[in-house]
């Protein structure tokens, strides 16, 4: 794996035992959960049709966007933009993100340090010829100013693990890749609700750097970079199309 961090391991052996984080269960969650009447909103036919073609029309229009404006973002969006991000499905329920949400302009620029000097190299020598060659058309580069120029940068981190209360025992985190994969497709749809753009970001060999400038603990790895803001008023996307439904869909 790319960014494998060697303190995986040891993962918070090192750390202070007493100091909660929001990876440790509370008492309470260990205990079996009573049940409870299940209720969901509901529509007539018509308008789930009306609905469903709003909310296609609104994702087919969401693309990566590389140029923000500097435009600041309402940080209670933000913080309502992780809410609905941690709705998501997780393995047993153990909800293994943390949302780290960076305004200030000295950790942007730290962030955007670290991810360019690894982005150099790779693009220099750890990306294939064909994987360059395939990404050509999307014209990316080592350089990556949207990384101080968005408001925010939302790093997704994934708890390899948790803490069982008291932190005295780890917390099997069971698929955390797919739990914390579908809880970012929920912020991207979510992004994409209130007018904002974002980019699915991976940066190749920075997680335990930009994990350890955000003092976060080594139960977590950097998931995705998720830069938030505003479009830039001349931002420019490649001109993609998405495969017609008929291509992804098979019914039997
Ligand atoms: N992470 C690098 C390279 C990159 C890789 C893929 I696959 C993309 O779809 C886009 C970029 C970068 O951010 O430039």
């Amino acid at each position: 794996e790319e960014d494998d961090d060697e303190d995986e391991e040891e993962a918070g052996e090192s750390e202070d035992k007493t100091d909660k984080d929001s990876s440790e269960q509370s008492a309470g969650e260990e205990a079996e959960l009573s049940l409870v009447p299940y209720s969901n909103v509901a529509y007539s036919e018509s308008e789930m049709l009306k609905r469903a073609t709003d909310f296609a029309n609104l994702l087919s229009r969401r693309r990566s966007c590389r140029q923000f404006s500097e435009r600041p973002v309402d940080p209670e969006v933000v913080r309502l933009l992780v809410t609905a991000a941690g709705s998501s499905p997780s393995g047993a329920h153990t909800e293994p993100w943390t949302y780290v949400c960076v305004t200030n302009e000295l950790m942007k620029r730290r962030i955007r340090e670290i991810v360019e000097e690894e982005e150099e190299i790779n693009y220099a020598r750890r990306m294939s010829a064909e994987w360059k060659a395939d990404l050509a058309k999307l014209r990316t580069s080592w350089e990556k100013p949207y990384l101080t120029e968005a408001p925010v940068i939302v790093v997704l981190m994934r708890q390899v693990h948790g803490w069982r209360s008291g932190r005295e025992e780890k917390r099997q985190h069971y698929y955390s890749e797919i739990s914390v994969s579908i809880s970012a497709g929920l912020f991207l749809a979510a992004v994409q609700n209130v007018g904002l753009c974002t980019l699915t970001s991976t940066p190749m060999n920075a997680g335990p750097a930009l994990r350890r400038l955000l003092g976060r603990p080594p139960n977590e790895k950097v998931h995705l970079l998720l830069p938030l803001g505003y479009a830039a008023h001349n931002a420019q996307v490649p001109n993609l199309t998405r495969k017609p439904v008929e291509k992804i869909m098979v019914n039997i």
